[in-house]
């Protein structure tokens, strides 16, 4: 637990500036004004009763879904402070509530740890509600406030006695501001039970009123996050290694699993927000499982001095791990801000990670065996794939520029213009070569099913005539081959790679091998905002001369009844069913289209359906369905 000034009083916090500011640029507070900065409203009052707990003042969380709209989290850690503050001779928590940055949290030294990504104060909430109250107990009474759009409107009143302590702030999201102010319980859910397992033993429960509840309690912490998700797969140890320790202020727990899976699956925190682009923590544990499994492997004498080294992807081949640092300051970089930045940390967590893990393997000769061999195993596949690719090469895939034969490049070099389409099958690619703007546009058409990578190794993967076509086409290279040899963003030909499938079951299906393939090996793509959907019209209605394309039902609907009688509706079933004109107006012109962008969570999620339907475990994959009967429908397993 961080150590921690008792006498923290009303006169550490820090006054900065008033709510104008939060209104008026709502995004650089809150991330967007869409639907996760909505969200984040919720997870910056609930990271602040979880710094309570971290400080050891709290262990009980709820957050309420109210029948009116607003959002209630009610925590039973001190209550934030009542008594004035000494230079505005106002209570404290009309400060903490109406000022910006205003709270301990930012006070370093009563803090050790908060909310890096969020970590902007209740205030910010405040400022973005139609309205907002916060109910206290603290000192022996019940003490009360409202607030609209961030500013006072009553007194801190004295409601009554209590021998409690706790904070509850309830707000309404103000429409105005955001895109949609309604809440989804299943969003909120993951992140709630992602905090649980992360904060071992507090309780957090998420209600809608007169609905559904659902508690999260995790005695085991990260160690059960792990176990959670390995089920389904064949572990390789009987329970998650548990490595912690903590050195200049930083702390650093993990838990690791290995399991027969071919694909790592490591998941990063950094004071409790996923750090989804790693950093330097992720460097550290890399650095640390390298060469301790490597040192170990020779002696145990299943390495021979011989032998090369194995490489990072060896190492982590079917590990399952959750690496949670908390860092008093700190850096997020990347694309999308969630990649550790602080350079000491590598340092740090390789320390710790590798005085824990030379104990374990030392100690434990049995795990050590399996896990090393399934290592070798590793290394042996990686090995195949290198000669699996120089075949791919050789095979006369490429044509003379090393770019795929069926490849129709656009005539434009600048990568920031160019953009591929990735189209199911040779007809629809033909229709869209003949339909493209050819100075921008490439068409890239994949025959028939690409491979479905959860249950493949990556020597299947490159010799995967498809998959590799996709990767010389891009240029940037994949991650899980080579560690010298990565992905490289800067390489992409293509700032947009838009997947064009049929609205069947078969396009939802290699959409998702698709997505599931760019999640894993391509990621940075994804991050850098560069890979997306095209949405291709589903109906075409005529009458007489005219002609309208309708996207979903609702339009379908609102055309039927604008055009009146006598109209007729044609149903598309694929791309293959336009003309190279129809396609051009309806679905690539970039002046009349519309592209989804896939964001990290579509992909992750993508990913999470697939493994959970093509893991081990055919229990677990019949539960899957039975629980996602309507979703499955379109993935076509
Ligand atoms: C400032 C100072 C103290 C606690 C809090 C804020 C606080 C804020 C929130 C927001 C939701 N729940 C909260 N719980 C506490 C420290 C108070 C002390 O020293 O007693």
């Amino acid at each position: 637990m961080a150590p921690e000034k008792e006498d923290y009083k009303a006169d550490q916090i820090q006054v900065l500036e008033g709510l104008e500011a939060v209104r008026k640029r709502p995004a650089m507070y809150i991330g967007s004004t869409g639907e996760a900065g909505l969200h984040h409203l919720v997870y910056e009052v609930v990271d602040n009763s979880v710094d309570e707990a971290m400080n050891g003042h709290c262990d009980t969380i709820n957050v309420m879904l109210h029948s009116d709209g607003s959002c209630s989290v009610k925590d039973n850690g001190r209550g934030i402070p009542i008594d004035d503050h000494p230079q505005y001779n106002v209570p404290a928590v009309e400060i903490v509530m109406t000022k910006l940055h205003a709270g301990g949290k930012f006070d370093s030294d009563t803090y050790k740890v908060s909310g890096g990504l969020h970590g902007v104060g209740v205030s910010v909430v405040n400022a973005l509600s139609t309205w907002a109250t916060v109910e206290i107990h603290r000192d022996g009474g019940i003490y009360t406030q409202k607030y609209k759009i961030g500013n006072l409107d009553s007194k801190l009143e004295r409601i009554g006695d209590s021998d409690d302590h706790g904070t509850t702030v309830r707000f309404m999201p103000d429409s105005s501001i955001f895109e949609t102010i309604q809440f989804d319980f299943s969003t909120l859910r993951y992140r709630l039970r992602e905090l649980a397992y992360l904060n071992a033993g507090i309780t957090i429960t998420i209600s809608e009123e007169g609905g559904e509840s659902e508690t999260f309690q995790y005695a085991g912490g990260i160690s059960e996050y792990v176990t959670y998700l390995n089920e389904g797969k064949t572990s390789l140890m009987n329970k998650p290694l548990f490595v912690s320790g903590e050195k200049d202020q930083i702390q650093v727990d993990a838990a690791l699993q290995w399991t027969t899976a071919f694909r790592e699956n490591i998941h990063t925190f950094t004071n409790n927000i996923a750090t989804r682009e790693g950093g330097t923590h992720l460097s550290g544990l890399k650095t640390a499982l390298t060469r301790t499994i490597n040192n170990a492997a020779r002696k145990r004498k299943q390495l021979k001095d011989k032998d090369p080294a194995l490489d990072g992807n060896d190492v982590r081949e079917g590990l399952t791990a959750i690496l949670s640092v908390k860092v008093p300051e700190p850096q997020f970089e990347g694309q999308t801000k969630t990649k550790l930045g602080n350079s000491e940390v590598k340092g740090i967590v390789d320390t710790i990670m590798t005085e824990c893990l030379s104990d374990f393997f030392a100690e434990n000769p049995t795990d050590s065996q399996i896990i090393i061999s399934k290592c070798i195993q590793a290394f042996q596949a990686r090995e195949a794939a290198k000669k699996a690719r120089d075949l791919t090469r050789r095979k006369g895939i490429l044509e003379g520029g090393g770019l795929p034969g069926k490849l129709a490049d656009c005539q434009s070099k600048d990568p920031t213009v160019s953009e591929i389409f990735i189209v199911e099958g040779d007809s629809a690619g033909g229709t869209a070569k003949q339909g493209r703007d050819r100075a921008t546009q490439a068409i890239l058409p994949l025959r028939g099913k690409i491979l479905n990578v959860e249950k493949s190794r990556i020597d299947k993967i490159l010799a995967n005539t498809e998959v590799m076509a996709l990767i010389t086409a891009m240029g940037c290279n994949i991650t899980g081959v080579e560690e010298e040899e990565e992905f490289e963003l800067d390489s992409a030909r293509y700032h947009k790679l838009i997947i064009m499938t049929d609205a069947d079951v078969d396009g939802a299906h290699i959409r998702t091998l698709l997505l599931t393939f760019l999640y894993r090996h391509m990621q940075g793509l994804i991050h850098a905002g560069y890979v997306y959907v095209a949405q291709p019209p589903l109906y075409k209605v005529t009458k007489g001369k005219k002609l309208e394309y309708a996207y979903d039902d609702v339009q379908l609907e609102r055309i039927t009844s604008e055009f009146g009688s006598g109209y007729s509706i044609s149903r598309y079933k694929g791309l293959g069913e336009m003309n190279a004109e129809q396609l051009w107006e309806t679905t690539m012109d970039p002046n009349q289209r519309t592209l989804l962008q896939v964001t990290i969570e579509d992909a992750e999620l993508a990913d999470k359906a697939f493994e959970e339907l093509m893991g081990d475990d055919v229990q677990k994959r019949r539960e899957f369905i039975e629980a996602n009967a309507t979703a499955v429908a379109n993935l076509d397993i």
